[in-house]
């Protein structure tokens, strides 16, 4: 039978009421039938990251086990994303939802398709602070580490206020 592996994902939007897009996108993974125990970060407002004339992000992290292989949870990410009328103007510009596969168990992956671990996650705060909510003693394959890694990081994230928060 195939393992259960620990998946890491990140969410962000930044258009058509963004913290209600992942409000929902939270919903949906935990309603997802093949990810199992899932788990989700403190929702946060982060600056934009690339072109600078488009709105602010939501962003949040989550975790869940899963017996799928990664592309196959790359399709169901991409399938949500579909969902939400995922509109893509831009490299790095706005977006209504994206959800992007960070780590699939300690696997490194180079597809056409898929690279794991996410190729930008260690530079990117909105990434690895959200993720440090969901456990702090994270491996990034193939020599990273969580901890070390935003050490040296400005926190530069705003954590919504807790009634916005979902849990
Ligand atoms: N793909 C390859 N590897 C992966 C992976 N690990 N996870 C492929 C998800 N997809 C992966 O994705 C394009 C293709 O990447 C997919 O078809 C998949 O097969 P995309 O999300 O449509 O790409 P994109 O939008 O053109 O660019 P990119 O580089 O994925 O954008 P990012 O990296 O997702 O960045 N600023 C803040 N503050 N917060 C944000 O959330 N997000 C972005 C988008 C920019 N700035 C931001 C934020
Ligand atoms: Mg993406």
């Amino acid at each position: 039978m195939a393992p259960l592996i620990d998946v890491y994902i990140g969410m962000g939007s930044n258009l058509h009421e963004p913290l209600l897009q992942i409000k929902e996108a939270i919903d949906e993974l935990n309603a997802h039938p093949h990810f199992h125990n899932v788990k989700i970060s403190k929702i946060y407002q982060s600056k934009p990251i690339g072109p600078q004339d488009q709105p602010d992000y939501i962003n949040a992290a989550a975790y869940f086990q899963t017996f799928l292989g990664a592309h196959h949870v790359l399709d169901e990410l991409q399938a949500l994303e579909q969902q939400h009328g995922r509109l893509r103007k831009r490299h790095w510009g706005e977006r209504t939802l994206d959800l992007d596969l960070l780590l699939y168990g300690n696997a490194q992956i180079q597809t056409p398709r898929l690279t794991v671990p996410h190729p930008f996650m260690l530079e990117r705060s909105f990434v690895l602070f959200p993720l440090n909510d969901l456990a702090n003693d994270i491996h990034i394959p193939p020599q990273h580490s969580l901890k070390t890694q935003i050490a040296n990081m400005s926190f530069d994230l705003s954590p919504l206020d807790e009634e916005k928060n979902p849990r």
